[in-house]
């Protein structure tokens, strides 16, 4: 995480430094019983505030000058192999793919990236959409991503035979430790649900090239699945005829198609608030493949002799959940990066630029409570997601290896 600028609080230093809390006042000062401010962090997480998950030794974004041309990451340097994997398997994968074109690096004809912005400017398209890792909680950050299609660079390739798989990977030494791969069925590739996002070659971020960090100059986005499918420093796609899934996730013992899963979060923020004043809290809901339909919290108040409660207790125990407020879109004239107005990014509407749905899918919003007076004492407010489906969180996936969803908690006190 980057330093904090006093005038500039991202959403993601934000989390982390007032978790749940949205107000200036009582964030610098708890118990001071001033009223409720309106500081909210930012909508879009700034590039470099991203919690970042990288592997390798050195990380990819750490390497400088030469290092970094030579391992194709700077905007001149970059170039990506699109070319067919000739792998068979003896009776079971018959054929082998076969592509018309390739591009490739051997021959000269990789494309680059002055050849994937010029795809963009006709083919280009943007949404938002946040990072998670199928291993950590919190969501990491939530960008506006803006690339081309996967599906316009695959037609690149003309005619194709025997494929069922796309893999693709991103930069990494000879060290087969720092491989960093994963895929998307040839169907996925191609086809989304009209209204759904594609699978794209994200150039930009949040209005600006993407930086070193967060993948750049090329990352994949797949909108619908945990950050494990969006390979940063991208250079690499096989159109392949085997039909597993090759991602190095699959062998953490992780769901390898996992999608994003609908789940509210209550991480951080103050313990102590001062008796008479407002307790206000806020955190934050991310939206999955199955949508929000409202977040609930309970208040739970703890008498001597209570104790925590795991998620099986939480689940016998008699919680009165109750419905709470979904803050709304945010001001998008000032959210977004200059020069992007909301109707051209997909998810909003073309004509009017209000959001198709809210939260956005694959996005973050935040949710607030709040009570006037809370009784001196000890308290622990839990948060659950309801998704379109009528399913409460944990549920219908309790599972934790195809996404973190626990129920969480965050305790306090009003002194
Ligand atoms: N090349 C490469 N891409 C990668 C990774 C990696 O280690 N190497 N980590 C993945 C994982 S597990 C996650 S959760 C996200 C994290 O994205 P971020 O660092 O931008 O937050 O990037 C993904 N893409
Ligand atoms: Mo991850």
């Amino acid at each position: 995480m980057k330093k904090n600028s006093a005038t500039s609080l991202s959403r993601r230093q934000f989390t982390k430094r007032a978790g749940v809390l949205a107000t200036a006042s009582l964030l610098e000062n708890p118990v001071s019983g001033k009223e409720a401010g309106t500081v909210e962090p930012p909508f879009l997480t700034p590039a470099a505030d991203f919690y970042d998950v990288s592997r390798g030794k050195p990380k990819p974004h750490t390497l400088r000058g030469e290092d970094l041309v030579q391992a194709g990451l700077t905007p001149e340097s970059w170039s990506l192999e699109i070319k067919a994997d000739s792998l068979t398997r003896e009776k079971e994968i018959e054929f082998p793919a076969k592509v018309e074109n390739s591009f490739t690096l051997a021959e000269g004809t990789a494309l680059d990236y002055a050849g994937l912005l010029k795809m963009g400017k006709t083919l280009g398209v943007k949404y938002i959409k946040a990072i998670q890792c199928l291993n950590i909680a919190e969501p990491l950050g939530q960008g506006l991503w803006e690339g081309v299609p996967l599906r316009d660079v695959l037609r690149l390739c003309g005619e194709v035979e025997n494929v069922r798989r796309i893999y693709y990977c991103g930069f990494h030494n000879n060290d087969p430790k720092q491989i960093f791969q994963s895929s998307v069925s040839y169907t996925q590739s191609l086809e989304t649900r009209p209204g759904d996002f594609p699978v794209i070659l994200a150039y930009r971020l949040n209005g600006e090239p993407i930086s070193l960090e967060r993948g750049g100059p090329v990352r994949m986005i797949v909108p619908w699945a945990h950050g494990f499918k969006s390979i940063k420093w991208l250079r690499g796609i096989f159109l392949t005829n085997d039909y597993q899934t090759n991602d190095t996730y699959a062998l953490k013992n992780n769901d390898p198609e996992s999608f994003l899963k609908t789940a509210a979060y209550t991480q951080g923020g103050p313990g102590e608030f001062s008796t008479g004043v407002p307790v206000q809290v806020e955190g934050e809901v991310i939206s999955g493949i199955s949508g929000l339909k409202r977040v609930e919290t309970w208040l739970r108040k703890l008498e001597p002799g209570d104790e925590r409660l795991d998620q099986k207790a939480l689940e016998k125990a008699k919680a009165d959940w109750k419905l709470c407020e979904l803050l709304p879109p945010p001001d998008w004239s000032t959210e977004l990066p200059e020069g992007t107005p909301a109707k051209e990014i997909l998810g909003f509407d073309s004509e009017t630029g209000a959001p198709s749905t809210w939260p956005l899918p694959y996005s973050v919003a935040r949710w607030r409570v709040r009570w006037e007076r809370l009784p001196r004492g000890t308290y622990e407010l839990y948060a659950r997601s309801v998704d379109e489906n009528g399913y409460a969180q944990p549920e219908p996936r309790a599972l934790r290896k195809s996404g973190k969803n626990a129920v969480q908690c965050h305790r306090f006190e009003v002194i």
